[in-house]
């Protein structure tokens, strides 16, 4: 889009006939050389971006929505959630390894992106690691020859799903982990896994770290530095040169940040700021901040929202009967994308190394349910009247919140950092969900919001809330019945970009 700040009609009286002559001619020129609409700009400048904003990579990871993460390793085989990290390589022995059967329910349910634990905090790994003999190399799998992170890495890039790594900074198996050695150790696994892997969407870094393990025989307790033990910064810069467009997820960024509970609940407000002091996992007392972002945060680090579906993060066949409900899972859907972020929902492959029937039956529950929820838009191309539009430009009209289009937007001058939308839907209509849509890419801006409808000639708040972002789902208690619904934007950091409003 052209920036100009002034519009075509105001230039035009300004500079009088022979620029009204000059742009006859022009535009009949462009007509008989065909360039038409197809090329026309809006003459109204669009709104400059308000910083901070997500990088591309962030843009499609928030477009991503629902990612599934897989937890597998010798713990799958001793029951535990945390090996001590004095496991045999030998109990590692899937019978019918099969990540083709996972990545089948995985695609058909929706998730976009997989994220493997390369190595879990017993130390054990996932691939043949040149810098161990901890690992799948001295497994009975496959004699020794088989390589879980590649298997799995193919098996999604061959379903379409994006590939990332889990690798535990926590290691229970080395004898020296808690001294400087060990970092050089866990620098070398992620040069292996980031140059034999392929692209790698997003890191995980698990703040988990440090207390009592194995450690080589010791049998102790160690503890660390979180702050400054990993040498973050560097260690960070390794992944950045190999593969510059991963996302990196910890507690609290770079690019991705722990959303402070692993309930599956993202906070109600539900900024994708955060200032970052210093970058450590495992750093205490943010868990608030980590669920609510920061309003005046300096950089764009939005919430994960990390959940099992099982009560633990490995397969035990003891929790077969307690996968979540399809309907449970749909309430986490709701508070996590449906509260701006984005879902990392993890499903364990069990001794076999197969997704287990159990949650194959929740997630394509879960998933018929969401699907049945939001498939009809009974506002989809609805008529829409703004209070009013930026510079009286169709281009940023209130239609533009029906017309389907994720890159068009409903926006208002500079100056206006309210207004409303009255959407007609033309006959009465149940409704029971409201969906919101920030046009991100310019930043988050909305801080409060109500939805109304109209009620004994006025309008009556039925919802509302103060962050939208990248998506808001709002349930109604009471499904209304109406014909007409106004979303007011109350208050917004600069003036409200609206995407998208849908209502179910
Ligand atoms: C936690 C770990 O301690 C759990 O075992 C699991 O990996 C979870 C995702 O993160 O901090």
């Amino acid at each position: 889009m052209i920036k100009t700040g002034i519009s075509t009609i105001e230039r035009s009286k300004r500079s009088g006939s022979a620029t009204f002559y000059r742009s006859l001619s022009l535009l009949i020129l462009m007509i008989m050389l065909g360039i038409g609409t197809a090329c026309k700009e809006p003459d109204v400048a669009a709104p400059d971006p308000l910083p901070p904003i997500p990088t591309k990579q962030q843009l499609a990871w928030h477009r991503m929505e629902t990612n599934v993460f897989v937890h597998f390793t010798v713990n799958t085989f001793t029951g535990r959630e945390w090996g001590f990290g004095n496991e045999s390589p030998k109990i590692f022995n899937p019978t019918d390894f099969d990540p083709e059967q996972w990545m089948k329910t995985f695609k058909k349910v929706g998730f976009k992106g997989i994220i493997l634990t390369a190595k879990h905090h017993d130390g054990f790994c996932l691939w043949p690691s040149k810098y161990t003999d901890h690992d799948i190399a001295n497994s009975p799998f496959k004699n020794g020859n088989g390589d879980v992170v590649q298997a799995v890495s193919k098996a999604a890039r061959k379903y379409g799903l994006k590939f990332g790594i889990y690798l535990s900074p926590w290691d229970r198996n080395r004898a020296d982990y808690g001294k400087p050695g060990y970092i050089n150790y866990y620098r070398n696994q992620l040069r292996e896994l980031f140059t034999n892997y392929g692209p790698i969407y997003e890191m995980w870094f698990d703040g988990a770290n440090g207390g009592n393990g194995y450690y080589g025989g010791a049998n102790e307790e160690r503890r660390i530095d979180r702050k400054h033990y990993y040498h973050w910064p560097k260690t960070l810069q390794i992944i950045k040169d190999l593969q510059p467009k991963t996302l990196l997820f910890s507690d609290s960024g770079p690019d991705l940040r722990w959303v402070g509970n692993e309930n599956g609940i993202a906070g109600k407000t539900n900024w994708n700021m955060l200032t970052p002091d210093t970058l450590y996992p495992g750093k205490a007392h943010t868990s608030h901040l980590l669920r609510t972002g920061a309003i005046d945060g300096s950089d764009w680090i939005p919430a994960e929202v990390d959940v099992s579906i099982r009560p633990g993060w490995f397969y035990h066949p003891n929790e077969d009967s307690l996968v979540k409900s399809p309907e449970k899972l749909f309430d986490i859907y709701l508070k996590s994308v449906g509260r701006g972020s984005t879902l990392l929902l993890n499903v364990p492959p069990d001794k076999r190394g197969l997704i287990h029937r159990e949650d194959i039956k929740a997630l394509e529950a879960w998933r018929k349910k969401i699907d049945e929820t939001f498939s009809d838009n009974l506002a989809a191309n609805a008529s829409v009247q703004a209070s009013s539009f930026r510079g009286g430009d169709e281009s940023f009209a209130g239609s533009k919140v029906t017309d389907g289009n994720p890159d068009t937007y409903w926006t208002t001058d500079d100056s206006v950092k309210h207004g409303s939308l009255e959407i007609d839907l033309g006959s009465d209509q149940t409704i029971k969900y409201i969906m919101l849509q920030e046009y991100i890419t310019l930043g988050q801006r909305v801080k409060s919001f109500d939805v109304q409808i109209p009620q004994d000639g006025e309008w009556k708040t039925i919802t509302g809330g103060t962050t939208i972002g990248y998506k808001r789902i709002l349930p109604l208690n009471q499904p209304v019945n109406t014909s007409k619904i106004r979303v007011q934007i109350k208050d917004s950091r600069a003036c409200p970009l609206i995407s998208n409003i849908a209502l179910f």
